[in-house]
Formats: C-alpha cells, structure tokens, sequence
C-alpha cells in the first residue's frame, strides 16, 4: 500500500458505528453509516482484487446513498427513521417487485444491513478464535449463517471461493492496524455493541415497516 493512501484502521470503523447511533440510539446517521461502510470496503480492496465483486457492489451502493444525500431531497435522507418516512409517505419504494423504484434508498440500505448481520457474526468470530481458527472457516460460517440465505447458488459459491483466500489469523488481525493480538481481542469487543446496536434499531424499524423483504 502506498503512504498516500490512507490506511484501514478498525479504530476507524468503530467510531464511524459509534458516531452513526443519535437520539438515545433511536436513530441512525447515514452519512456516519456509510462512512463505517467505506472504511470496511478500504479494509477488503486491502485484500486483494479477489474481492473486487464484492467491494464494487458494497461501493455502488454506498454511491447510490450518496448521491440521495446530496441530492434535492438531501435532508430527507439524513436518518435512517427519515428515510423511510419520507420514502414511504411519497411511495418512492417498490414493495413487491423491482418497477420503478429499482434503487430506493430503502432496498439499498437494507442489503448493507443484511451483510452487517454478516459483519457481526464474523466479528464476533473473530473475537473469540484462537490461534488455530482459520479465518476463511469463520467467515464462511457468518456468511452462510447470514447473508447466504439472499444470495443465489453463483454468488454463494463464488463467495465461498473466494474466502478460501483470505489470511491467517495473524496477518488479518496485523492489518487491521489496531496493535498487539490482544489488543484486537479488547478492539473488538468494544466494537461489538455499537455494530449490535446498529444492526437492532435499524432490524427493528424494517421489521415495523415491514421492509425486510423488499426485492
Ligand atoms: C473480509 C472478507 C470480506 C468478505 C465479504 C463477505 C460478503 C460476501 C458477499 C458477497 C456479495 C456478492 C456481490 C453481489 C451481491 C448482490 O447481489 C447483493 C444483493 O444486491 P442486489 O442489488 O443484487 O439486490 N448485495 C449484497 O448482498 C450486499 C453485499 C455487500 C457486502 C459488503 C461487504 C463489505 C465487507 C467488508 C470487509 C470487512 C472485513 C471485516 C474485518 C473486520 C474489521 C472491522
């Protein structure tokens, strides 16, 4: 990696997480969320071009998000709970099949939630594996534990392939840039309830809207 380019730190992400969480974690930010995104999809390009259909589709999709926020109706799209609501009250969302709306803020947010389901399961893995875990076994489990059950037989075997690759442990955990062993194992764990608690308000006000099937 070059000196330029700035270097992935879980520290980073996690602040992003923390910082996307307002009003008693009641709300989501989404700039601050796909913030989190970014830092994620940096940390995976880190990895190799194996990756790449999986960064380009999280990166169009984050670009997607970004252009609403920059868009007329920006400050619509401010927090997750405005999203939905304006979306919603303007029928800017197709609920049963892809029509007009191919690329709603609603549907797009929703499939980075479903793979952070798979970032919490993986992290969590990896907080309590050892040193003889293999990564590529613990990202498998998360994935077919998770994001698997949306994704069709090409997309789930190539995504098998593909984690077959990944570092050890140890080279994982050294780029992340967060220090010692240990220190990565207490990272972590601090991380975990800012991802949870994303990952809960946002479940729960999908679930409300009935949004979690949105094609
Ligand atoms: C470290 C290894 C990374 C492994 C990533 C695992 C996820 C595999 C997912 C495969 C996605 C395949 C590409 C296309 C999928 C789309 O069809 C699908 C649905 O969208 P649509 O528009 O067709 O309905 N898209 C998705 O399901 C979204 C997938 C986004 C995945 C974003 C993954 C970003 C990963 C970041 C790496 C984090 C490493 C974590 C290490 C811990 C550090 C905090």
């Amino acid at each position: 990696m070059s000196g330029t380019e700035e270097k992935f730190s879980l520290r980073e992400v996690l602040v992003s997480f923390k910082s996307c969480l307002v009003d008693d974690d009641q709300d989501v930010l989404v700039e601050h969320y796909l913030k989190g995104w970014k830092g994620l999809v940096r940390f995976m390009n880190s990895l190799g071009t194996v990756f790449s259909f999986v960064s380009k589709d999280a990166v169009s999709k984050i670009q997607i998000m970004e252009n609403y926020l920059s868009g007329e109706q920006g400050e619509r799209y401010r927090t997750l709970q405005s999203m939905v609501e304006y979306e919603l009250s303007s029928n800017l969302v197709d609920l049963n099949k892809r029509d007009n709306h191919p690329e709603s803020g609603c549907r797009t947010i929703l499939r980075l939630h479903r793979a952070l389901r798979w970032l919490q399961l993986f992290l969590e893995k990896l907080r309590t594996s050892t040193e003889d875990s293999k990564t590529s076994n613990l990202c498998a489990e998360a994935y077919n534990d998770s994001l698997a059950n949306y994704h069709p037989w090409i997309i789930r075997k190539t995504a098998n392939l593909a984690f077959m690759v990944l570092p050890a442990r140890n080279t994982f955990f050294e780029v992340m840039n967060v220090g010692t062993t240990e220190e990565v194992v207490d990272m972590l764990g601090e991380a975990m309830p800012y991802v949870s608690n994303v990952y809960d308000f946002t479940q729960e006000l999908y679930s409300q809207h009935n949004l979690l099937d949105l094609p």
